[in-house]
């Protein structure tokens, strides 16, 4: 028989239960944090609160916001909340001014992530017999070791391709069976294309189930990418911050994603106030990660603009449900499943003698996301010739792929024709229409 939940008893705990749950473990947590991380204790000491303040849930708002600033600030151990050597992990993502984000696990840490994913792979009909096709990146992004450990939890046969190489994808698919891919949305729908490409129908492969996410992705494109590989698409959501995929995931409903809320408390906030909303608003996420041992993070800012709800949800788990990420209240774009800041590609511009006249255009092709980067060459330059411009491009280009880790088309434009701007100059342009 199909299993649906992987831990039942949380998965479906009684929603007092849950709520007493979280207060305790959230109680612990301050303490936690307070006792061992001086950054912290600043903080709190800075808006008059102490452990002892923090008896339950309702005391939650009055703890201070952190943000990817402070986790900046913190670079790379001001956050540990444990001794060096009781982690065993890290991974990390992009900054804006180039400074990563690290995060921390202990081998606590990893184990209880693996099994917020292992529910996410059961939610999708995942069950030992199955063959799961990990393509996300492995490495310092969480995508792939992520899926990689949950499907390990699940006992499925797991084959850890990595993203790229989809001649490879597709060999491995066909003749291994794979029944459940893991990728990025925008890499599924390139899979589907090459595959059709290659003149197979979505009858021909043993997939049954994808779990898709790391970047924002419609209904229309679940729609497609569930036709054209002949799957159930399934939505997975998380950050490196609060440990990677698996924050919250899909059931068979597709309406919206259970948060794994023994783990995170999710709350709305105004991104403008910081007032906390009341359930069903739209607002910026912010978690309180309640388990986590190196690397906890208390009222973390998500920037995700999303709305929460708590209305039942047929497949009997009680956990609330998240919507699709509608944006972000920064200005971070997910290009190609990489988050990218603006601000990193000027840093590029600059650090290479051109001026900060540019425009960045993302827009979606056949389900993958472009880049192009508009640059006015600095009149110095502008009278050389059409070959030596285009060395500069692609010269712009290897610079910028080095810093983002994706690649840009670059345009070198004439001096003074990137539209200058009387108020914020707009510097990207994003035709992508995800939302
Ligand atoms: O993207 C972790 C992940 C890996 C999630 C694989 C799902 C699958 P980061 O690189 O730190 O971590 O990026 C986190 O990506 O704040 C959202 O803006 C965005 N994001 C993640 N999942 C989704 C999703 C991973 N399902 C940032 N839909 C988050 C829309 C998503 N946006």
């Amino acid at each position: 028989m199909e299993r649906r939940y992987y831990q039942p008893e949380i998965e479906t705990m009684p929603l007092e239960k849950l709520r007493a749950l979280q207060s305790e473990r959230l109680v612990r947590q301050v303490r936690h944090v307070y006792e061992n991380v001086p950054y912290y204790r600043a903080k709190m000491q800075e808006k008059g609160v102490t452990p002892d303040d923090i008896r339950g849930l309702e005391d939650l708002p009055k703890l201070p916001f952190l943000s990817k600033a402070d986790l900046r600030d913190g670079y790379p151990y001001g956050l540990l909340a444990v001794p060096l050597s009781d982690c065993v992990r890290i991974h990390s993502t992009s900054g804006t001014t180039g400074k990563r984000v690290v995060a921390f696990y202990t081998q606590n840490d990893v184990d209880l992530w693996e099994d917020c994913v292992a529910r996410a792979i059961v939610a999708a009909g995942g069950t030992r017999d199955d063959v799961v096709q990990v393509c996300y990146g492995y490495g310092l992004f969480t995508g792939g070791s992520g899926l990689h450990g949950g499907s390990h939890k699940v006992g499925c046969l797991t084959l850890p391709m990595s993203s790229g190489n989809t001649e490879r994808q597709i060999q491995f698919m066909m003749d291994l069976g794979s029944t459940i891919l893991c990728c990025t949305p925008s890499y599924a729908a390139y899979i589907g294309e090459s595959l059709k490409e290659r003149g197979y129908k979505p009858g021909d492969n043993k997939l049954k189930a994808g779990i898709f996410g790391a970047e924002p992705w419609t209904e229309e494109m679940r729609r497609d990418i569930e036709a054209s590989l002949g799957i159930k698409a399934f939505d997975i959501y998380g950050l490196t911050e609060t440990s990677g995929p698996g924050v919250a995931f899909e059931c068979e409903e597709q309406r919206g994603m259970h948060i794994n809320e023994d783990h995170f408390i999710a709350e709305i906030i105004d991104p403008d106030t910081g007032e906390v909303l009341p359930e069903g608003s739209k607002g910026e996420l912010v978690f309180t990660s309640i388990t986590k041992e190196a690397f906890p993070l208390l009222r973390y800012r998500t920037r995700d603009i999303c709305v929460l709800s708590r209305e039942k949800c047929s497949c009997g788990r009680t956990h609330v449900r998240m919507s699709k990420p509608m944006g972000r209240s920064d200005d971070m774009l997910i290009i190609r499943g990489v988050n990218v800041f603006p601000s990193q590609i000027e840093t590029v511009l600059l650090n290479e003698g051109y001026t900060p006249n540019y425009q960045i255009v993302v827009d979606r092709v056949n389900n993958s996301d472009t880049l192009d980067v508009y640059v006015e060459l600095p009149p110095e330059k502008f009278s050389d010739t059409v070959r030596e411009v285009s060395q500069w491009e692609k010269s712009l280009a290897s610079a910028i792929t080095t810093m983002l880790g994706i690649k840009p088309i670059v345009h070198l434009v004439s001096p003074k024709t990137i539209t200058r701007s009387e108020g914020k100059a707009v510097r990207v342009v994003d035709k992508r229409k995800l939302v």
